[in-house]
């Protein structure tokens, strides 16, 4: 098998494993009220790669846990990714962003009206940290595990993490941008939220300091790594040539790295990067294959 048909098989059997518990963590609109249920589910089920829930099982696995252990970790993972779909579905919002599309489908605002999404933008978020509290993961991890835990998780997303980077982001254009700010913005908004990830699991599966340390580093240059990629796939088209996106967002006024950078820089960045985070890794043991399949894939990633 080779490392890409590897990491594809992960990919695909733990994604299964997200969306199963999803599913069942997130009822359907047979819920009072429908409409609320329908949104919520509208955008978690319209085709994330569920990269962040994933990586937080990869780093469960790099630690040595067992399937078991994974099993009842996917709360958790799921409430990661529950985050991440209510940032979406507000960064898509007309006071924000204002897409009309997100993966190709019409956004939450669009097919709900802004109220609802809005609401089911609150609801993700709110019910993700339900999750994160709830009795029964106590039946496995220690309670002072899991309140590290959310303690992690919600400094990630919230004024000193995501929700600061965003803000930086939307506020940008009204003072000169550069590049110690880019990376504030990305580090918080794109990079926090990836980094929490990782590093949940290894407070799950036991790390101490060290192993956590490392994990840590690991997510801040893969998560600034992330970004990049997601940037140069907006610019550069199948023959290289620039695309749309990036003239919709330079006209905006929006800097990314391949506008900072140059396309070659940025892709040498990439590059150095990943590297980084290979060797914030370097110390542990092949049981965190995973972990460096998944910065390769996703230093590829074509989507
Ligand atoms: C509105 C509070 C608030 C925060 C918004 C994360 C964020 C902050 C906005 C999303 C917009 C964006 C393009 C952010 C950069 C990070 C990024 C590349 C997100 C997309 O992540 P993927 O590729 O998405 O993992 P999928 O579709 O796979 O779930």
């Amino acid at each position: 098998m080779t490392d890409r048909e590897e990491i594809s098989a992960y990919l695909a059997s733990h994604k299964r494993a997200i969306e199963e518990a999803l599913s069942r963590f997130v009822p359907d609109e047979s819920h009072y009220p429908p409409t609320l249920f329908q949104a919520m589910r509208y955008s978690l089920f319209a085709g994330g790669k569920r990269i962040r829930p994933i990586l937080c099982l990869a780093a469960m696995d790099a630690l040595g846990a067992g399937e078991q252990l994974k099993k009842a970790a996917l709360p958790v993972a799921c409430a990661i990714e529950m985050i991440h779909t209510y940032s979406l579905i507000h960064d898509d919002l007309p006071a924000m962003d204002n897409d009309d599309l997100r993966r190709g489908k019409p956004t939450s605002h669009r097919v709900f009206g802004e109220d609802i999404a809005i609401l089911a933008g609150d609801a993700l978020l709110t019910e993700a940290f339900h999750l994160l509290s709830k009795k029964e993961l106590t039946a496995t991890f220690a309670a002072q595990v899991i309140l590290e835990v959310i303690n992690e998780i919600s400094y990630a997303v919230g004024c000193f993490g995501m929700i600061g980077g965003q803000v930086v982001d939307v506020r940008h254009g009204e003072q000169e941008m550069d590049e110690g700010t880019l990376y504030y913005i990305h580090h918080h908004k794109t990079g926090a939220l990836l980094t929490a990830a990782v590093k949940t699991g290894g407070l799950l599966a036991g790390a101490d300091e060290e192993k956590l340390l490392a994990l840590e580093k690991y997510g801040a240059h893969m998560g600034l790594m992330f970004q990049i990629v997601d940037d140069l796939l907006d610019v550069e088209g199948d023959d290289g040539t620039f695309k749309k996106r990036l003239t919709e967002e330079t006209s905006l006024g929006k800097l990314t790295f391949p506008s900072l950078l140059g396309i070659e820089q940025s892709v040498k960045k990439v590059t150095e990067l990943k590297a980084q985070a290979l060797e914030a890794i370097e110390t542990f043991d092949d049981k965190a294959r995973p972990l460096r399949l998944l910065v390769e894939h996703l230093a590829t990633r074509e989507v």
